[in-house]
């Protein structure tokens, strides 16, 4: 009896420690899990005193200074002021500054707080970014309010060392099936930013719409890009507006990769442009959801002028150095008139200075050297890339697609390739998935969301949270310190952050979402 008494009261006291904010740095909930995070005494506190230094005049430094103050701005109210600094640190500020530390690489930080400053050095700038992500997460969730929230806003003191397990991890957005408007994409990528990913692939163009201009064929968005599932009216980004998303995407160290389908995939093109199709006719604009039925007429010379005239636009608009070129479910392209197209993209893409990456299917071509391959569905589609040497990129459908429902309840989404509850899209290991693909041969990992009955923001937002911050940890933290069981936790104490965000997100059973004070 008495056992069960203290047993109770031990219980009880560690879940309301829980619910306050914890004492020591290594108790603070951080999503993706750092390499290392070793505690100290004292506290560190934020006040309207306080001010942002960097330490060099570097003006990407100072935007990242600028970065921060207006994320802690909003919420503290202190009107936080970035400054440069002449050498001495005074207490009450944070630092930023970059300092050579090989382990770190390119994406890696230091963060050290103790009771007088805090400390952010990077190699690079995509470095403190990263770092600032995590002292985001480090103060109350209340810091992502729109409008002041009571303080104080303390950090634990301690050292924090952190890098990433893989250089590549994505999100995809179909913007194709439905069309979603630049503010959308902007938010989606500051989502993406605040767990540490790095790549956002837009799906530009498929069967139901084409959402590109391209300056040489104004019909592709004039025809194409009027239609989409449903049959309400599409869009299309001008390339201004395509300009504008990379480069706020490259402002929060995100890289565009642009995806044109083909050769299947392409009725919204073949409609705009009869020349496309093998009997001169155009097709009619497609507004359902079937998979697999267009083909571009690959013997024709102009399908090659209109793939070269494409890319080489999206090459010189898109500062990232990969172009995708779709490849996937070209069930109505002949296996021999699709292996010869494949290989004769890749040298018109590789023509643009630009690399390759396409879905699994591509493997079954003749890969050029520095060409990706993106698994999806067929593991031994995968294997056959690897075998000549490509890279992989990971998206197992059954584990990493947004676009599946979360179980049988969910109304959005699909289930094709089975339901995705927040444990299985976490519960997997890019190196170990498929037998004979380990860590060497892949560059990283994406999560797509596909768009079929996908509408609106607030749908991406449902379909994205909670699963996104797994994704972003299985790209960034290494397998070894991954389980579930820890994971929940953490995600758990992200709750209160979602709803600080705005964010529409599923409630999922499985996870113990703890709300702080
Ligand atoms: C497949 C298909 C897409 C669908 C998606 C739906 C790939 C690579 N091709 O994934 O066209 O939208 O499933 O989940």
């Amino acid at each position: 009896m008495l056992r069960s008494i203290l047993m109770f009261s031990l219980i009880t006291l560690q879940t309301m420690a829980m619910a306050l904010s914890p004492a020591v740095l290594s108790d603070v909930s951080l999503i993706p899990k750092p390499v290392s995070v070793i505690p100290a005494n004292g506290t560190f506190k934020l006040t309207d005193k306080s001010a942002i230094f960097v330490t060099v005049e570097s003006p990407e430094v100072k935007m990242i200074g600028k970065y921060l103050a207006d994320k802690l701005n909003p919420a503290t109210g202190f009107g936080l002021e970035v400054k440069t600094a002449t050498g001495d640190h005074y207490a009450g500020n944070i630092y930023l500054f970059l300092s050579a530390d090989a382990q770190l690489g390119n994406e890696g930080y230091q963060l050290t707080i103790n009771a007088e400053v805090v400390t952010l050095t990077a190699n690079k700038p995509a470095g403190l970014f990263n770092g600032i992500q995590t002292i985001r997460q480090l103060f109350p969730s209340n810091i992502e309010m729109a409008s002041k929230q009571q303080g104080p806003w303390e950090l634990q003191a301690g050292t924090i060392r952190d890098y990433p397990e893989y250089a590549f991890r994505g999100v995809m957005l179909d913007v194709a099936r439905h069309f979603f408007q630049v503010e959308d994409v902007k938010r989606s990528i500051d989502l993406m930013a605040a767990y540490k990913m790095n790549v956002m692939h837009l799906h530009l163009s498929d069967d139901q719409g084409w959402r590109i201009e391209i300056k040489k064929w104004p019909k592709l968005t004039a025809i194409g890009g009027s239609s989409q599932v449903g049959g309400e009216k599409g869009g299309f980004y001008t390339q201004e507006q395509y300009a504008d998303i990379v480069k706020y995407a490259a402002e929060r160290y995100i890289t565009i990769i642009p995806e044109i389908d083909m050769p299947g995939h392409t009725n919204a093109a073949l409609a705009s442009y009869p020349e496309l199709n093998c009997n001169g006719k155009a097709t009619k604009l497609y507004s359902g959801t079937k998979v697999g039925f267009s083909t571009l007429c690959t013997k024709k010379e102009i399908t090659y002028q209109f793939v070269a005239d494409v890319f080489g636009e999206l090459a010189t608009l898109t500062p990232g150095p990969y172009l995708h070129i779709g490849g996937d479910e070209s069930h109505v392209t002949k296996l021999a008139d699709y292996i010869p197209f494949v290989n004769r993209v890749q040298d018109i893409v590789a023509a643009t200075g630009k690399q390759v990456i396409g879905w699994d299917e591509i493997a079954l071509s003749t890969l050029k050297p520095n060409t990706f391959v993106q698994f999806w569905a067929k593991a031994e589609n995968a294997s056959k890339g690897v075998k000549q040497g490509a890279k992989v990129i990971m998206s197992p459908a059954a584990n990493a697609y947004l676009d599946m429902q979360y179980d049988a309840t969910t109304t959005l989404g699909l289930h094709w390739a089975g339901y995705i509850e927040v444990d299985k899209g976490y519960n997997w290991d890019p190196a170990t998935f498929v037998p004979g693909i380990g860590k060497e041969n892949i560059l990283g990992i994406e999560a797509p969301l596909w768009s079929e009955t996908i509408t609106n923001m607030k749908e991406i937002e449902y379909m994205f949270f909670p699963r996104l911050p797994g994704y972003a940890e299985i790209g960034w933290s290494a397998p070894a310190g991954r389980s579930w069981d820890e994971y929940k936790v953490r995600l758990g104490s992200q709750g209160g952050r979602f709803k600080a965000l705005d964010i529409n997100y599923y409630p999922s059973k499985l996870v113990p979402w703890a709300v702080e004070k």
